[in-house]
């Protein structure tokens, strides 16, 4: 069945035409991870224009979804084609979560012709960095401008995920515990802008100035990350911000990282799916599937050890370690 949805011409033309249905269809098949979505994205590969990526990260409630339904408001009222991913399972935009307030505002931007879109973090056959990377493939042949990624950031694939970002926004939110120690380790590595979100809460001068020393810290930066204030219910601030993601934008693609970023995201693109299809063939393989209960055999009869068990199966592909 895969096989077929992947010839499908017209599903193909209607990727390339824009259409929701289509698109929503293709990024259901990319998301499984098999060679459907894989055969999807060779044929429209050459389609794709460079979209614009803003990733969007911070804690859990930080008003990161707020925060991008405003953006994305904003990029569409510039004549942009926004689409919107959300890559956590307590996303609003999931629809799994029944606050009234939550559901307007993602009406709000749904109303203006910006596609929303969530993926489930858990449970996608493989690496989620890779998936999300191919979501956006398409998103770009069917013709949209920028793509907004909202991750929580707490895990290591949803950092990855920003990673692949041109622009990656960082919110942080002040009276929150320890505030900038909160964010795991690499995500102030990767922030090209700052909002302090719920600027109408008590503690912003307090964040913002550990915010100033701990980027103080960091040397040799082409680019000095810009903090912004917001308050996302009311969209104050706002303009400033999007006034930070342009400079950001305007300063990457007058320059050689834009292309550099891209480059690096590609080749690690590569390489993750690479990965991913070897050790998926290795594992499905019958002389694998052979070994692999021979020695569970073994190990229970205390045959041999864990390590020894594990040295025997990696030699099925790579053979031994020199
Ligand atoms: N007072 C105040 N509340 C805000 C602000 N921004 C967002 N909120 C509220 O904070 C709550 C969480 O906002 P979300 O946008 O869902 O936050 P999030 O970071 O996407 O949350 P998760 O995806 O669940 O991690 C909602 O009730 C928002 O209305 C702000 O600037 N000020
Ligand atoms: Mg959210």
């Amino acid at each position: 069945m895969q096989t077929s949805i992947s010839t499908d011409s017209s599903l193909i033309k209607g990727i390339l035409s824009g259409s929701i249905p289509a698109v929503s269809r293709a990024i259901s098949i990319v998301e499984e991870g098999g060679e459907a979505g894989k055969a999807l994205l060779a044929q429209v590969f050459s389609k794709t224009n460079g979209i614009r990526i803003l990733g969007i990260t911070g804690s859990p409630g930080a008003g990161k979804s707020t925060l991008t339904d405003k953006i994305a408001l904003e990029l569409a009222s510039q004549g942009k084609k926004v689409a919107i991913l959300a890559v956590d399972p307590s996303s609003p935009f999931t629809g799994g979560a029944l606050l009234g307030d939550r559901i307007r505002m993602v009406g709000s931007s749904e109303k203006n012709g910006i596609f929303i879109r969530s993926m489930a973090s858990r449970g996608a056959l493989g690496g989620l960095a890779p998936r999300t990377k191919e979501v956006i493939y398409i998103l770009d042949a069917a013709g949209f401008d920028v793509v907004l990624i909202e991750t929580v950031g707490v895990g290591q694939g949803e950092i990855e995920i920003v990673r692949t970002s041109d622009t990656v926004l960082v919110v942080l939110v002040p009276g929150m515990g320890d505030g900038v120690q909160a964010l795991k380790a690499g995500i102030l590595e990767i922030a090209d802008v700052y909002a302090i979100n719920k600027a109408d809460y008590e503690g912003v001068e307090r964040l913002e100035k550990e915010l100033y020393s701990v980027l103080g810290l960091v040397e040799n930066r082409i680019w000095n990350p810009k903090v912004q204030r917001t308050v996302a219910t009311t969209g104050s601030g706002i303009p400033e911000l999007m006034g930070a993601l342009q400079e950001h934008w305007i300063s990457i693609s007058s320059s050689e990282e834009l292309v550099n970023r891209r480059e690096r995201f590609l080749s690690q693109y590569l390489q993750d799916s690479t990965l991913e299809t070897i050790s998926r063939r290795v594992v499905e393989s019958p002389q694998f599937k052979e070994l692999l209960s021979a020695q569970v055999k073994l190990l229970k009869e205390k045959q041999t050890d864990p390590v020894s068990a594990i040295a025997v199966l990696s030699n099925v592909i790579t053979g031994p370690s020199k």
